[in-house]
């Protein structure tokens, strides 16, 4: 494929090319020098579980129908997406046990880093989860919280997640007939691991229905509880203006990259990279300042609740050092390309990691824990501002002019711009004014070229008055696409349009980062519950166009489980299986009130959703 063919944006562009003439090997040409990819990984019919085999699965071979323990395509493929989903789902939990665990430590007061910065947030959560709060300071409530949030990822209070009392009761109702209301969160990510090791759960159905238990102990879980403890700790989000692309590289400052999904270390280096010591160190070395920027969800979260312009999304994270101009790239974890280490090496960029779970080779690594955060936070700075000086500015080439983006919807901005309620958004979807609402979310991946289905089912939903809402690398397209800007209303239909405008907002609304999808299933409970209905019965559907990882499998099947229709650009590795993908396809539905959709024409999905919407309306009598 040629350069125009791997991305739609100039600023790509730009650094491709740069990169070709430097040499410097990017994720495009990995994936080409990696395919043709192995068809049986592809299809989901290989088996490493155990030592018997490895296995290949052919299901058209009848001597090779089934591994040696006899499991045939059905079961590997159930198990192998069985624990796709768990990994995806214990990575967004553990980052929430990481929260739980700081919140804890305010509570105790271990920790004077971090303090609580929505007071009334904390209080309105605990009292919403059944803790008195009356009399009681913060740190007290802070630590009975916490507590609480321990108990969910053990064992759960009457072995249910504490969420799950913001669910319609129909919906809970029909995941206690089903058996796959979520107990606990480590609970269902390790059962998950049992009942897919050799000679457990031997039933591809049943398998798949765990995947659904485990993705909701993401969703209204580990998802849920660190974004509602993000919010306690650093702020809930409220709208804002901000800017994305790689022009928001400053040529004559300090850039320090924070990559990631943890707020808990960039929140930090924020702090010491705003404190005017280090802006007047940085002027001493020649500096005009220190420029933070943010990559993929970590810097989701630093747009959402501080402004932090956007570097790039996740076929970024290269480009951005092969500007040249980038000092340093922080990482804690996820979606941190081990490449980007190489990459540094070929510059001037000092990479440094900063979790006990994160190591990369060849990486500077401080670790950030919440007794040292700040201290730790202020020597990275200092590193930073050294590396400037070796920066050397005849290979810096920073593609120009940033987008603006408006950002910070979380639920409580939403419904602050609604007036304290959701039923004037109710009753524009009841006039047809908003058709309907999409939540687009999720990453890219180098199979596809990047951005172009993000932005153009946006651009075709909202042209039928469907309302978007983002988060994670969706956003970073959608910024840069212009689309969350107000003015992107012109581009809308009529209705939608017309509510855009007097409300002052974007026709696409930025809710955060990938754990924020929990922002959105909550959004859809509320409206579920305004209107005395089950949330699968809504005119609502989620879409991951470009998504590649374990976590967005989490995601979608948790959407999918809540009762929201779900459309995924790329296939994940089942089709090896005809009753797992015929499941995913259609027979959901008859179980859980909403199914996957796979389609990677930006239109035709469009087409696909919008059925949906329509049939959820007409059914509504709307
Ligand atoms: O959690 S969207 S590429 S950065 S997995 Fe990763 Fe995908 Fe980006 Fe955030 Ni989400």
């Amino acid at each position: 494929r040629g350069i125009d063919d791997l991305t739609m944006w100039d600023d790509a562009k730009a650094m491709l090319r740069k990169a070709e003439a430097e040499g410097i090997e990017t994720v495009w040409d990995r994936l080409e020098n990696q395919t043709p990819h192995c068809k049986f990984c592809e299809s989901g019919l290989t088996c490493q579980k155990c030592v018997m085999g490895p296995c290949r699965i052919i299901p058209t071979n009848e001597k090779k129908a089934r591994g040696v323990c006899g499991a045939d395509a059905d079961l590997t493929v159930a198990r192998n997406f069985g624990r796709f989903v768990a990994a995806g789902a214990a990575s967004h939990s553990d980052h929430g046990r990481d929260l739980v665990e700081t919140l804890a430590a305010i509570g105790a007061g271990e920790t004077t880093d971090y303090v609580i910065k929505d007071g009334d947030k904390l209080r309105r959560i605990a009292g919403e989860l059944g803790i008195d709060v009356d009399g009681k300071e913060d740190k007290a409530v802070a630590a009975e919280l916490a507590d609480l949030f321990v108990r969910d990822y053990g064992f759960g209070a009457n072995k249910k997640l504490a969420f799950l009392s913001r669910l319609p009761k129909q919906r809970l109702e029909l995941w206690d007939k089903l058996g796959i209301a979520p107990r606990g969160v480590d609970w269902e990510v390790v059962e998950m691991m049992h009942r897919t090791h050799m000679g457990v759960d031997c039933d591809a159905v049943s398998i798949c229905l765990h995947a659904a238990r485990t993705s909701l102990s993401d969703g209204w879980g580990g998802s849920m509880i660190a974004t509602e403890i993000s919010d306690i700790v650093f702020g809930t989000p409220s709208p804002g203006k901000a800017e994305v692309n790689l022009g928001v590289l400053k040529q004559d400052h300090v850039n320090i990259l924070v990559h990631g999904h943890s707020p808990i270390v960039s929140e930090m280096l924020l702090a010491s990279a705003r404190d005017p010591r280090f802006i007047q160190a940085a002027k001493s070395a020649g500096a005009e300042g220190i420029n933070v920027a943010g990559l993929c969800c970590t810097g989701n979260e630093l747009l959402m609740r501080q402004g932090v312009p956007l570097a790039g999304n996740h076929l970024m994270t290269e480009l951005t050092i092969v500007t040249g101009a980038v000092d340093m790239m922080v990482v804690d974890y996820q979606c941190i390309m081990p490449s980007l280490v190489t990459i540094a090496q070929c510059y001037h960029t000092k990479f440094v990691s900063t979790s006990n779970k994160a190591h990369f080779t060849g990486a500077e690594h401080v670790e950030f824990t919440y007794r040292n955060a700040r201290e730790k936070a202020d020597q990275v700075v200092r590193m930073a501002i050294e590396a400037f000086t070796e920066r050397d500015q005849s290979r810096v080439q920073i593609p120009e002019g940033p987008m603006s983006m408006m950002t910070g919807f979380s639920n409580e901005a939403i419904l602050g711009a609604l007036g304290g309620t959701p039923d004037p958004l109710i009753e524009a979807i009841k006039a047809g004014k908003v058709r309907g609402a999409v939540g687009i979310v999720g990453c890219n991946n180098p199979k596809l070229k990047q951005d172009y289905v993000h932005v153009n089912l946006a651009k075709e939903l909202i042209k039928r008055d469907v309302l978007v809402l983002c988060t994670g690398c969706a956003t970073s397209a959608l910024g840069k696409a212009g689309l969350l800007m107000p003015e992107a209303a012109a581009e809308a239909g009529a209705g939608l349009r017309s509510v855009c405008e007097s409300l002052g907002i974007p026709p696409v609304l930025h809710v955060g980062s990938c754990v924020d999808n929990a922002r959105i299933i909550q959004l859809c409970a509320m409206l579920a519950n305004a209107l005395g209905v089950d949330i699968s019965d809504l005119p609502v559907a989620a879409s991951a166009p470009e998504w590649y990882s374990e976590k967005a499998a989490a995601i979608g099947m948790y959407a999918v489980a809540s009762g929201i229709y779900t459309h995924l650009g790329l296939p994940p590795n089942i089709t090896g299986s005809d009753t797992v993908t015929q499941l995913a396809l259609g027979g959901l539905n008859d179980v859980v009130g909403a199914h996957f959709v796979v389609e990677s024409d930006p239109v035709k999905a469009a087409e696909l959703i919008d059925l949906r919407i329509q049939s959820k309306r007409v059914a509504l009598g709307l």
